[in-house]
């Protein structure tokens, strides 16, 4: 029991201990030894470009960014060169600024570069490049240079990448431009006279196209033959668009928007190929606007067309299904009229009759009886002289002596004062026979599926 008595004497005791106060000589903290760090030493590096491409609005700078894998203790020089070699949709001279700028701190300032030499300053590794372009009123393509980025390295520096493609720099172009196209430029025609531009192709495959576009317009000769053409028509042409097509055999063609419509307005379109009218026949040489006559009697086969397909004095509206027409039936055009120049002519040349060769003036017209009055139609128009047809007279000059005495067709005679025609070119005049090759070509005469597709393209 002794112990129980001793207890609060000995917690007292250590009550008394803790708290006390020690407060011992403060004594200085130790001196950390000095490092000495090595001087950063890095001359292995590696340089990228953050796109191998840019495009930018015109207006708005081209900005092409740089990066160093790994930062350098020195200096690295770069050349920055604009160059516009072999690109057919090149920017024009006017359209950017030659005048270089570059920033080391992401864009924050930029300064200006001086004989197309720069260097990432050292312990650096981005870089950035610009220069402007022009917001101008012109509809163009969108419009590419090229910038070649060479570095120089020096004071030992060694670069592990291999060289930097160039990069391309498009520009493009923010002038209105309806999205659908049938050639390279369209034109809306106003009052059966006026061209007005409507679209153009944003990339473009041959510097010709280029030029063209360029200039804003077309030869002044080319279009006052689509003028007088189109004046020439009993139905309004609505738009022309130029192709220039060096791989189609296609000349031209034309089609009636209001069939797309499914109403019976005439609103046609001529679509030509250009290449033809500034190439030679094997489209290798060039020559002057329709030298050869080629593109004259495409216009002259395309106004056939539209001459023999309108509504306005060919086509029978009343009359939709094909079961009911008791003339010729067109599709997509509908049933024509009982004097409508087809339903007269597949009635003379379409009901099995037997005629001496040559059956047709070219062998394109052997296609179908659409294409046959209209190639009949441009041989009526460009021969000069047409012998009378009798017994023993090939079909073909029956078929033009058919169009020479049909009362829609014969007053185009003249068409060849005005428009350059050669048929030497082609298959040469018909007179009793004439032999010669055949091929065969499909129809320029668009299907109904054709013109729904570009009527939906302009919704
Ligand atoms: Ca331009
Ligand atoms: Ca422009």
């Amino acid at each position: 029991m002794k112990t129980r008595r001793l207890y609060p004497i000995v917690a007292l005791f250590l009550f008394l201990f803790s708290c006390s106060k020690d407060t011992p000589t403060p004594t200085p903290d130790p001196v950390a030894p000095e490092v000495v760090e090595p001087p950063f030493m890095n001359l292995n590096t590696s340089l990228s470009v953050s796109s191998p491409s840019v495009e930018v609005e015109e207006g708005n700078p081209a900005v092409i960014s740089l990066q160093l894998s790994e930062k350098l203790s020195e200096e690295l020089a770069i050349s920055i060169e604009q160059h516009t070699d072999e690109l057919i949709n090149v920017v024009n001279p006017e359209d950017y600024s030659t005048d270089l700028e570059f920033s080391v701190n992401n864009g924050s300032t930029w300064a200006s570069v001086s004989n197309g030499s720069v260097a990432f300053p050292k312990e650096s590794t981005t870089l950035q490049v610009r220069f402007s372009t022009v917001n101008d009123e012109q509809l163009e393509v969108h419009e590419s240079l090229w910038v070649r980025i060479t570095p120089n390295p020096s004071n030992g520096i060694t670069l592990s990448n291999e060289a930097i493609a160039d990069v391309k720099i498009t520009v493009l172009d923010n002038e209105e431009n309806t999205q659908y196209f049938e050639g390279f430029m369209t034109f809306t025609i106003e009052n059966n006279s006026n061209f007005k531009l409507k679209n153009i192709s944003r990339t473009v495959s041959t510097t010709q196209e280029k030029a063209w576009i360029d200039q804003g317009g077309l030869p002044q000769e080319l279009l006052d033959d689509i003028r007088f053409l189109i004046k020439s028509s009993p139905v309004p042409v609505v738009e022309f668009s130029a192709k220039y097509d060096t791989e189609n055999t296609t000349l031209g063609s034309v089609y009636n928007l209001g069939v797309g419509y499914m109403d019976d307005s005439d609103r046609w379109v001529l679509n030509m190929n250009l290449a033809y009218g500034f190439l030679d026949s094997d489209l290798e040489q060039p020559i002057s606007y329709n030298e050869n006559g080629y593109f004259g009697n495409t216009l002259v086969h395309e106004l056939g067309h539209i001459l023999t397909l309108n509504y306005h004095n060919q086509i029978n509206t009343q009359i939709s299904e094909q079961a009911s027409c008791t003339t010729f039936y067109d599709d997509p055009y509908g049933c024509m009229n009982s004097d409508a120049v087809l339903a007269e002519f597949n009635k003379a040349f379409y009901k099995e009759q037997e005629f001496f060769e040559p059956v047709a003036v070219t062998a394109y017209a052997e296609t179908n009886s659409g294409e046959d009055i209209a190639e009949t139609f441009l041989f009526y128009v460009a021969q000069d002289s047409i012998p009378e047809a009798f017994d023993y007279s090939s079909g073909a000059l029956h078929k033009i002596n058919f169009v020479k005495n049909n009362k829609w067709l014969k007053d185009f005679k003249q068409l060849s004062d005005s428009i350059h025609l050669n048929l030497d070119l082609d298959y040469g005049p018909i007179d009793y026979k004439v032999g010669r090759a055949l091929g065969s070509k499909p129809s320029c005469i668009w299907s109904q599926k054709e013109i729904m597709r570009a009527v939906e393209a302009r919704r």
